[in-house]
């Protein structure tokens, strides 16, 4: 049976659009960068981090390794790129999200900064369009609902002042990630009268 990606996009600016899609596996994405939910050490683990580096080979985990040797540990909000590998996507940039401690801990300020991090990031290097998967929502342990309201305002945020950036996607892993952040983007739009549309994709 072929999969069905719901995608839902909104039109942040002329030519500029914030895509929520999934269910999907953000290592198949072929845009110009995706972001990794990694970790201060920049040395592989669980969740979507392990499947990036699965995915891309050990010449990621080298760069990596190059990284901490020169700037040290990557702290929480902060990104930074390596190439893609073995990956469709050419670039990985690689962000560490704050673990949730109940809410009171500059947990919202720390994910929004890992958006506008990436993604400055990813306009410095001149890429026109970038994947990010929930970050800090599974082993961080961040309610989605409370992550979605972040990710969203603050990616769409940094998408309207980039240069280069021309679309910002969220590639949702599973169905109930995936409606939250359908639902974060819409009273987004909605609060910001921007036009939306929505289909599907094979
Ligand atoms: N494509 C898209 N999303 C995915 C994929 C995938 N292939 N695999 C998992 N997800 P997590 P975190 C979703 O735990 O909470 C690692 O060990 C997953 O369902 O990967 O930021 C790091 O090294 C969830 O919605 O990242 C850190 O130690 C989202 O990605 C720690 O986990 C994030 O879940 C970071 O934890």
């Amino acid at each position: 049976m072929a999969s069905s990606v719901a995608v839902f996009r909104v039109f942040v600016s002329p030519g500029r659009s914030l895509v929520i899609a999934g269910p999907g596996d953000i290592t198949r994405e072929s845009c110009d960068a995706i972001v990794n939910a990694a970790n201060s050490s920049l040395m592989g683990g669980g969740g979507v981090d392990g499947a990036i580096h699965r995915a891309g080979g050990p010449e990621i985990l080298e760069a990596c390794k190059m990284i901490v040797e020169r700037q040290g540990r990557l702290r929480a909000g902060q990104a930074v790129a390596t190439f893609g590998g073995r990956l469709p996507a050419k670039h990985v940039i690689h962000t560490v999200g704050p673990v949730w401690a109940g809410g009171d801990h500059n947990e919202a300020e720390t994910l929004a900064s890992c958006h506008r991090e990436a993604i400055r990031v990813a306009d410095e290097l001149q890429l026109q369009s970038i994947a990010f998967p929930a970050i800090s929502t599974g082993i961080y342990g961040y309610p989605v609902e409370f992550a979605s309201h972040v990710a969203v305002p603050s990616a769409a945020d940094a998408l309207a002042q980039a240069v280069h950036m021309r679309e910002v996607k969220f590639v949702l892993f599973d169905s109930d990630t995936l409606r939250q952040f359908r639902d974060a983007a819409k009273s987004f739009a909605e609060s910001k009268s921007l036009r939306t549309d929505s289909y599907h994709a094979s």
